[in-house]
């Protein structure tokens, strides 16, 4: 070798050798797959997907997002610090983390056909929980007043859930809050008695919002309550967003103070919650002034700095993407799967003898009302789960207790995303209505007993891990979107 190269190797090598070393310490940590990185992890991630193949997702709740949305979820904009709101930022570098907001918050406008004149969206929430938190603390001062449709009525843990003995969300720890009822007999939302109440109670805030209620919800009547008492009306559309934007549903916005909404659950989007707030004139009082809104730096302010710090620019990225979605050809006639598939699984069951709760349902969601069938609803839901099908066991209207509800909770949102159409429906309700069945013969005094039996029993066993073979063949042959093996 001339001697000038050798030199020069001799001399690269010692000069780059310090690098060589700091990029193979960084190489170890920064750029492995995760699949070789850690094993031990992936293979859990890898045995989700394998159990989402396999099983029949029912929680009226979930979804199955798209690759777009997974994409942005693990991009770089997962790095970036922004507190603050686009263009008032207190850290640097957010000129492209300013557009992505920016057309976020544009999308998610345009998702609902509203005017940027008349509504402003903050979509920096985490999730559903924390946006509720941030509309109560923007509306009203602490202890101030709030009702929403009590819990185990159908209604969310944010809206002010407590016990007799035990104040359990923080909407009722940091606000007060009083309960309205659906009629135990009708499974409806109680309106005459909410009107009532309401005036006795005199809240400042009414939320009309759901987490297990078939119906669609009145809006106007929950306007006319809330001025009959001059409260904000505040509607959190978070399980039924999807079917809004796509218009199969009666939308909330026209009567609305402030809707608040998560965008995982029909709108297919990432697990994030996003806060609309009127902007504009509020009313015009007595005297003939008008009364402007003025909720944007309340609602704005309670996020930032109130509530939250640095924003998940990753999920906003996603939001924005599923919100273009939203407005497409495609994603109504989706909704319209939904709604449909949801009917067909309401009428399957009740050929099958089981009361479906208010009778049906007009949305992607369902309640059975096991009371007449004679099983409590933890035991179908352990069931359904031992044959590959989720879901959760539920309070029907005039349940006492929220620890043994006698019913449990279907949706479709998840299932028709993976292109389950009627027909398929009508094979998942012989599923459910066996799986049922198997389980309504075992007679065991207390759950306990009864997962003893499924478990240890050979017949018992048998027969569930028959149903769920079976279970799991059919479902397999559904695509599920996003990444292939994990
Ligand atoms: N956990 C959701 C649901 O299942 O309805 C609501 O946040």
């Amino acid at each position: 070798m001339p001697l000038l190269l050798l030199l020069l190797i001799k001399g690269r090598k010692a000069f780059t050798a310090p690098i060589a070393r700091m990029n193979g310490y960084a190489k170890e940590l920064l750029d492995r797959n995760v699949w070789d990185s850690d094993p031990e992890l992936y293979d859990m991630m890898k045995n989700e997907k394998k159990r989402q193949q396999g099983s029949l997702e029912l929680i009226a709740s979930e979804n199955f997002t798209s690759l777009p949305v997974l994409q942005c979820l693990s991009s770089c904009l997962h790095n970036k610090y922004s507190e603050g709101l686009p263009g008032q930022r207190y850290y640097g570098g957010n000129e492209f983390i300013d557009q992505v907001e920016i057309l976020a918050q544009k999308r998610a406008l345009e998702a609902y056909n509203l005017d940027p004149e008349m509504w402003g969206v903050n979509v920096q929430p985490y999730s559903g929980s924390p946006a509720n938190f941030a509309v109560y603390t923007g509306l009203i001062e602490p202890h101030g007043r709030i009702m929403g449709l009590d819990l185990p009525d159908g209604g969310h843990l944010t809206h002010g859930f407590m016990t007799p003995t035990k104040r359990i969300s923080a909407t009722s720890i940091f606000f007060e809050s009083m309960p309205y009822k659906v009629d135990p007999k009708s499974g409806l939302i109680d309106y005459e008695a909410l009107a009532k109440s309401a005036v006795l109670f005199k809240p400042k805030v009414i939320v009309a919002g759901v987490s297990c209620y078939s119906r669609a919800l009145d809006y106007k009547k929950f306007r006319e309550i809330a001025d009959n008492v001059g409260a904000y009306l505040f509607s959190d559309m978070a399980h039924i967003s999807g079917l809004v934007a796509a218009g199969v549903t009666p939308s909330p916005f026209e009567y609305s103070d402030v809707v608040s909404t998560t965008t995982h659950k029909s709108l297919r989007g990432p697990r994030a919650g996003v806060i609309f707030f009127r902007k504009g004139l509020r009313s015009v009082n007595a005297k003939g002034d008008k009364v402007m809104y003025d909720l944007e730096s309340r609602i704005n302010q309670a996020v930032f700095p109130g509530l939250q710090g640095g924003p998940h620019n990753n999920t906003i990225a996603a939001m924005a993407t599923a919100f273009k979605q939203a407005k497409t050809p495609e994603f109504v006639e989706y909704q319209k799967q939904v709604v449909a598939n949801s009917r067909r699984l309401a009428a399957g069951l009740q050929s099958k003898g089981y009361n479906i709760s208010t009778g049906g349902t007009d949305v992607h969601m369902l309640l059975v009302d096991l009371r007449d069938f004679g099983l409590p609803g933890s035991r179908a839901e352990y069931i359904l789960e031992e044959i590959n099908i989720a879901c959760n066991k539920n309070t029907v209207p005039g349940d006492k207790s929220a620890m043994n509800p006698s019913g449990f909770r279907l949706g479709t949102p998840a299932l028709t995303t993976r292109g389950f159409l009627e027909k398929d429906i009508d094979q998942v309700v012989d599923f459910i209505d066996r799986g049922l069945k198997l389980a309504k013969d075992i007679k065991a005094a207390k759950l306990v007993d009864f997962k003893k039996i499924v478990h240890e029993d050979e017949t018992v066993k048998a027969n569930v891990a028959a149903l769920k073979a079976e279970v799991q063949s059919f479902s397999e042959k559904f695509p599920l979107p996003g990444l292939p093996e994990y």
